[in-house]
């Protein structure tokens, strides 16, 4: 792959590992680190080795926000026809399964690249919020609408009229992030989820990934049908059989992927 400018990409048995790296600047998102994820994240996740995706950034910041002197003297068309922050819609059209291990800022485009992984693990550390309003803007990546769906109208109104931020504790009771875990903790616990995602059936694995994210776009009856299509779809599969008969033989499944 590439040589890649703004992140650091390894592979770790079937889990790949995405860092922002940009310290210098809190990790903040400008074009080329948009570019750079994309790219990475479009090639691994089309590579049958990689099972799961873990994006993190460094102990103070996963990430504070798009770039804000990047963004500064843009204008309206300028901004509009080359659709500024479009790309980051990709990173939601990922088939692999995506875990977000977010330590220290996870503001405004951060919180929102975070929302867009499957997956949300905290540090102790995590500071979330939609603080785009204090500088005269409001969410570009999705913020008003998955920050919406996560914690529902009451905290995400208010996150975004007031540019409040949330710590870790508040973001968990408020169901945007699975879990906390002690900052040192936090990589190791992130790859530990990643490989365990990683040695599922990857088919499967995409199929209740998709499943899921098919309740965030349609009815109740429609999601349902939708869900059972996939479950009947899982029984072409050879790690359903094996899944199954390792259960009753009492002894951990290996999955083939197929
Ligand atoms: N963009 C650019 N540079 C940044 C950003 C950012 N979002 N955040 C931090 N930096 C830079 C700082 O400018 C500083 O650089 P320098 O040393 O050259 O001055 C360096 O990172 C370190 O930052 P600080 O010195 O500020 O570090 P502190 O520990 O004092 O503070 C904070 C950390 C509280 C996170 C602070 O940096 C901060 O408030 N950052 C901005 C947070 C923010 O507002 N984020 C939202 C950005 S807007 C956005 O994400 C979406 C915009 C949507 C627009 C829609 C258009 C279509």
């Amino acid at each position: 792959s590439e040589p890649y400018e703004t992140i650091l990409v390894e592979r770790k048995g079937r889990t790949a590992l995405l860092t922002l790296n940009r310290p210098e600047a809190l990790n903040a998102l400008n074009l080329r680190v948009m570019e750079e994820v994309v790219a990475a994240t479009r090639e691994l996740d089309r590579d049958p080795e990689v099972g799961c995706l873990v994006l993190t950034g460094s102990a103070k910041a996963f990430a504070a926000g798009a770039d804000i002197k990047e963004m500064e003297p843009r204008q309206y068309l300028d901004m509009y026809l080359s659709d500024w922050f479009a790309a980051w819609d990709r990173l939601g059209q990922l088939r692999t399964p995506t875990v977000a291990a977010v330590s220290g800022y996870a503001l405004g485009g951060g919180c929102e690249l975070a929302m867009l992984c499957d997956v949300l693990l905290a540090a102790d550390t995590a500071v979330f919020g939609q603080p785009e309003i204090k500088l005269g803007v409001i969410p570009g990546i999705g913020g008003s609408q998955r920050l919406t769906r996560a914690v529902g109208k009451a905290k995400a109104m208010e996150l975004c009229l007031t540019g409040r931020t949330m710590d870790a504790e508040e973001a968990e009771r408020a169901g945007l992030v699975s879990r906390i875990v002690p900052a040192g903790e936090l990589l190791a616990e992130a790859l530990a989820v990643a490989e365990t995602i990683a040695g599922m059936s990857a088919p499967v694995a995409m199929m209740a990934k998709e499943a899921v994210n098919r309740s965030f776009e349609t009815t109740l009856a429609e999601g349902v049908r939708f869900e059972r299509r996939l479950f009947h779809a899982v029984f072409a599969t050879a790690d359903q059989k094996e899944g199954m008969r390792a259960f009753s033989e009492k002894r951990p499944p290996e999955f083939r992927h197929g």
